[in-house]
């Protein structure tokens, strides 16, 4: 028998503190800015049930095992203040089908997106030249590496850098290049030196979930209850770092939205997101133009899907999420201004 607490009836800004101050709520991930006053206490039976009953009962929150994992404060992740929310912008380093430019002119373009995305506002850039979306095929260390590194070497001189890679002679070049974060999809069960590399560097990095490799994980996901089976290997994999040498303030988890995962399955991670701090670590969401995205707008073509993105952005900030993986960093710093300035008058520049 297992059991699990999903924070419930969130409050945010001032109302936070005001419930927090009364006894009625505790901190959400140790934040100032959003507190919840109820919970789910979810049972899973060694049979395989799994029984889930709401809970305003301070006390019965409290004891839980999670309470501490799911209250406290989280480190900086590198550079990274985790007290709110923060955007990683995506730079891809990949040929696109319209311009045969060759690796100089993806580099040249990649680096000028960062840059215009870091003078937005963008805390994190996040290099990748490996596509890991749905039905993609690998790309060979020397193809990756010829696409991501004269990105990471320009870039790391002056911004914050996450490096998206798998393969760990790639990690270790990125980190001595400057990168300051590796961002895995395996989250380093991709090679197996990746722990070691992540460990001796003493970088931070971003353990996301994948069910199955990306060319055949959309085929047929199969979980028991997705939300508690990514809890769950979450966590097996944050103790594998752990017993890398990985420190736990060094580690951020994410859902992998779309990694292994049907729209139905996607969603129920999003609705269910508040669970995930009780693995005591911070929390990444990318969902920007994905295909739940398009299925639930009705938007075909991934670069139209700003608004429906923006709307899964909003969601994933109300719920505690720290860093959002996105394409549009100016637009979606827009959409957290208005947004955290109605829940939060007071921090508003106006
Ligand atoms: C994610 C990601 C991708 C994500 C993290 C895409 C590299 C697919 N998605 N890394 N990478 N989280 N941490 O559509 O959701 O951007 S690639």
């Amino acid at each position: 028998m297992k059991t699990y607490l999903r924070p419930l009836g969130l409050a945010h800004g001032p109302d936070a503190a005001k419930l927090v101050n009364s006894g009625g709520a505790f901190p959400l991930a140790g934040r100032a800015d959003i507190a919840f006053t109820q919970a789910e206490l979810i049972t899973r039976h060694a049979d395989g049930k799994i029984e889930r009953r709401i809970t305003n009962d301070t006390s019965e929150i409290r004891n839980h095992p999670s309470f501490t994992a799911i209250t406290s404060p989280r480190p900086n992740f590198g550079a990274l203040e985790l007290n709110r929310v923060h955007v990683m912008g995506i730079v891809n380093v990949t040929p696109d089908s319209f311009s045969d430019g060759g690796v100089h002119f993806e580099a040249a373009t990649a680096i000028a997106e960062a840059r215009k995305m870091a003078e937005d506002g963008a805390a994190i850039l996040d290099v990748g030249g490996e596509s890991t979306r749905p039905g993609s095929d690998t790309v060979s260390v020397e193809q990756e590496r010829a696409r991501i590194m004269p990105v990471i070497e320009a870039l790391a001189k002056d911004h914050f850098v996450s490096v998206d890679t798998r393969k760990a002679p790639l990690m270790q070049e990125a980190l001595s290049k400057g990168a300051a974060i590796i961002n895995d999809v395996a989250a380093l069960q991709f090679d197996p030196d990746a722990p070691s590399v992540v460990a001796k560097a003493g970088a931070p990095v971003i353990l996301m979930h994948a069910q199955g490799e990306p060319r055949t994980m959309q085929l047929a996901p199969k979980y028991d209850d997705v939300a508690l089976d990514v809890y769950d290997q979450l966590a097996a994999l944050i103790a594998k770092a752990e017993a890398a040498g990985i420190a736990r303030s060094h580690i951020m988890v994410d859902p992998g939205i779309g990694f292994g995962k049907t729209f139905k399955q996607n969603l129920e991670l999003l609705q269910q997101l508040t669970l995930l701090h009780g693995l005591g670590v911070g929390l990444l969401v990318g969902l920007s133009r994905k295909g739940m995205i398009g299925a639930l707008t009705g938007e075909k073509t991934a670069g139209k899907r700003l608004a429906g993105s923006l709307g899964g952005a909003l969601h994933a900030a109300l719920l505690g999420a720290q860093v959002l993986r996105v394409h549009d960093v100016k637009e979606t710093l827009s959409a957290l201004a208005v947004f955290t300035a109605a829940l939060d008058p007071d921090s508003a520049d106006i």
